[in-house]
């Protein structure tokens, strides 16, 4: 049975192609400092939104158009659904997927009927991993749409809760390994608080660490090798999640002593609602060696929330391969496209042109990056910038051998700093043009 009967597999045919149902930059063999792009780019393609979305929003219900699904949360129903994924996947040449346990398998009413409904769709994903070569990227426990995860998981102040949301990541973990996922993410859910009023945050977020320490216990057990990712979110469902921003993940992560661990999945339109650019996070996190895996989406400055739309915009994607490139790749993790549709664009094939833009958009964000890093034009500016430490008084500061009590010694006998140099702000940023 085929399900997207009328759309041919997506091919590379250049930038010169009119077909809108072909890439124009995404290449998978071509070569980009030295890796080809489906290595450089790990493209992966979430579950949820794209097959588990409706285009309900708060003010209206389902718009889009899925003929395979009944609309059921039946066995069968999302057996059905792997079939169409993996044609999906496969006509869009995606090398990984990644889920959360409730997109690819129904609830039970007890823990052990939703464990039993995971196995048997895990037998038919790994069948249909076998059979594409498709792989997972990462797997993830959906611990926010039950209510009984009104309060948060981890950082619930009901224990039970606690201790349902432990047996839920155990079973996730394990089917991810199982299926040789590469990656297995930590995004906050509802671990955050609605009011401090009524809330102990040092223990809430004492209890979080404690999960996470349970978690990474766990992947010893059952010999998972796979990078464990936090996915940094400011606010939405909450008013305040823990995982705020790359800043806060790191310092929980250092203050509890996981990030050994534990690296971070770093989300565009959750960077933009922190207040921050993608860039920022992205280089926040790479220097200090904690940049893991993306998740590629864009926001919109006039909507509030999280939309979650495809990442179309050349600037932004040259600003994510910069840094990408600049620590040469996402290995293990890779570039998942944690983006929907929009409610209005209710047929299938809008998600392959939803894909289709988004891989080329990269694609050509990456060859852009890939040519201003060869020239060389933002390393040779940026260092010329910082040269007083390269030699005399700076390289003494940087070697850590002057005290306050030097640095005045020396400033007392020269009298005033160096003049500065410009920032030249508005002459980088048109060089940058040049190349888009
Ligand atoms: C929600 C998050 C979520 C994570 C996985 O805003 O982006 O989708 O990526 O739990
Ligand atoms: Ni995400
Ligand atoms: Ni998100």
């Amino acid at each position: 049975m085929e399900y997207f009967a009328d759309i041919p597999q997506i091919e590379y045919e250049g930038p010169q192609s009119k077909n809108s149902l072909a890439f124009k930059h995404y290449n998978p063999e071509e070569i980009l400092e030295g890796q080809s792009m489906r290595d450089l780019f790990r493209f992966s393609i979430c579950y949820w939104h794209t097959f588990r979305g409706t285009g309900s929003d708060p003010f209206g219900g389902a718009t889009l158009q899925r003929p395979w699904d009944d609309g059921s949360n039946s066995v069968e129903n999302a057996l059905k659904r792997v079939d169409v994924a993996f044609e999906f996947f496969e006509k869009l040449q995606a090398p990984y997927y990644c889920f959360h346990d409730k997109d690819v398998s129904p609830d039970g009413d007890t823990l052990k009927e939703a464990n039993d409904n995971f196995d048997r769709i895990a037998d038919k994903l790994q069948e249909a991993q076998e059979r594409t070569g498709i792989k997972l990227l990462w797997g993830t426990a959906n611990m926010f749409s039950h209510p009984r995860f009104m309060h948060g998981a981890a950082t619930s102040p009901n224990a039970d809760v606690f201790a349902y949301a432990a047996a839920q990541v155990k079973k996730a973990m394990e089917v991810t390994h199982r299926l040789g996922g590469e990656n297995y993410v930590f995004w906050g859910g509802r671990e955050g608080y609605m009011n401090l009023f009524n809330t102990d945050m040092k223990r809430e977020l004492d209890h979080l660490a404690q999960f996470m320490h349970l978690a990474v216990e766990h992947a010893q057990k059952i010999g998972f090798k796979g990078q464990f990712l936090f996915e940094p979110k400011p606010k939405e469902p909450t008013k305040h999640q823990y995982d705020f921003d790359a800043a806060a993940c790191l310092n929980f992560l250092r203050a509890n002593d996981l990030l050994d661990h534990v690296k971070l999945n770093i989300e565009t339109n959750h960077a933009t609602l922190a207040g921050h650019t993608m860039m920022h996070e992205l280089v926040y996190s790479s220097i200090q060696g904690a940049l893991g895996s993306i998740d590629a989406n864009t926001g919109d400055l006039l909507l509030g929330w999280d939309t979650d739309q495809f990442p179309t915009d050349i600037y932004l994607a040259t600003q994510c391969m910069l840094a990408i490139l600049d620590q040469g790749g996402l290995a293990p993790g890779g570039v998942n496209f944690d983006a929907k549709v929009r409610r209005e664009s209710f047929e299938p094939i809008d998600l392959f042109y939803a894909h289709i833009g988004g891989m080329d958009a990269f694609a050509r964000g990456a060859k852009i990056a890939a040519q201003i890093r060869k020239d060389g034009v933002l390393s040779d500016f940026v260092a010329k910038r910082y040269t007083s430490y390269d030699e005399g008084i700076g390289k003494q500061i940087e070697a850590g051998s002057l005290s306050f009590a030097d640095l005045e010694a020396y400033m007392l006998e020269k009298g005033d700093s160096a003049p500065n140099s410009s920032g030249r702000q508005e002459w980088i940023e048109n060089v940058i043009n040049d190349y888009l």
